[in-house]
C-alpha cells in the first residue's frame, strides 16, 4: 500500500462567480482519485495581491491526503482548473480558479512546474489565515512556526465570510 500524504491546496477566484467557483472546487477535490478529503477552511474575501484595478478574490484552503506523487496530484489541479474555463489574462491578473498546491507533507519539491512549499505562501494573508483555521500547528518545511508567520502577516482586508 502506498503511504498516504498530508497536502493543503490553497483555493482561489475572482471570476464568474467566485464564491461558487471555489465551492464546486472543494466538492471536486473531495472526489479525487486516491485522494481522501480531510477538511477545507471557511471561505475569506482579499483584496487582489498584485494588480489592483481587478475584483476582490474569495479563498479558502483544503487538507486532503493523497497516494498521488506531487506531480500527478498538480496534474489533477490543473484539470480542475481547466474544468473550470480558466482563462489567465495576464500575470497576476483576474482568474475563475487557481488550485495551489501549498504543501506536499514535509517534502521540499523544487521542479520547473512546481515548487512545494508553494513559493509566496509565508506572506500571503489569504492563505496563512485559513491555513491556521484548519491546521494552526502545520510545520512548514525550511520556514518559521505558522503562529510566528502570521504576526508577521497583518490580516489586512481579508475577512471571513
Ligand atoms: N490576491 C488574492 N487576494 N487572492 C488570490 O488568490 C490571489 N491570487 C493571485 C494573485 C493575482 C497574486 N493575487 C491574489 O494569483
Amino acid at each position: 500500500m502506498t503511504a498516504s500524504i498530508r497536502c493543503f491546496i490553497g483555493l482561489g477566484s475572482n471570476l464568474n462567480n467566485p464564491t461558487e467557483q471555489v465551492v464546486r472546487a472543494l466538492d471536486e477535490l473531495a472526489t479525487l482519485d486516491k485522494c481522501q478529503f480531510i477538511q477545507a477552511s471557511s471561505l475569506y474575501a482579499s483584496a487582489p495581491v498584485g494588480p489592483q484595478d481587478q475584483p476582490d478574490f474569495i479563498n479558502a484552503v483544503a487538507e486532503i491526503e493523497t497516494e498521488l506523487p506531487p506531480h500527478l496530484l498538480l496534474d489533477k489541479l490543473q484539470a480542475i482548473e481547466q474544468k473550470h474555463q480558466r482563462v489567465r489574462e495576464r500575470h497576476w491578473g483576474p482568474r475563475t480558479l487557481d488550485l495551489d498546491l501549498l504543501l506536499y507533507g514535509d517534502q521540499e519539491i523544487n521542479t520547473e512546474r512546481l515548487i512545494v512549499p508553494h513559493p509566496f505562501m509565508h506572506e500571503r494573508s489569504f492563505v496563512l489565515y485559513p491555513l491556521s483555521e484548519i491546521s494552526p500547528d502545520v510545520e512548514i518545511p525550511q520556514d518559521k512556526q505558522l503562529s510566528s508567520l502570521l504576526v508577521e502577516c497583518p490580516m489586512g482586508s481579508l475577512t471571513k465570510i
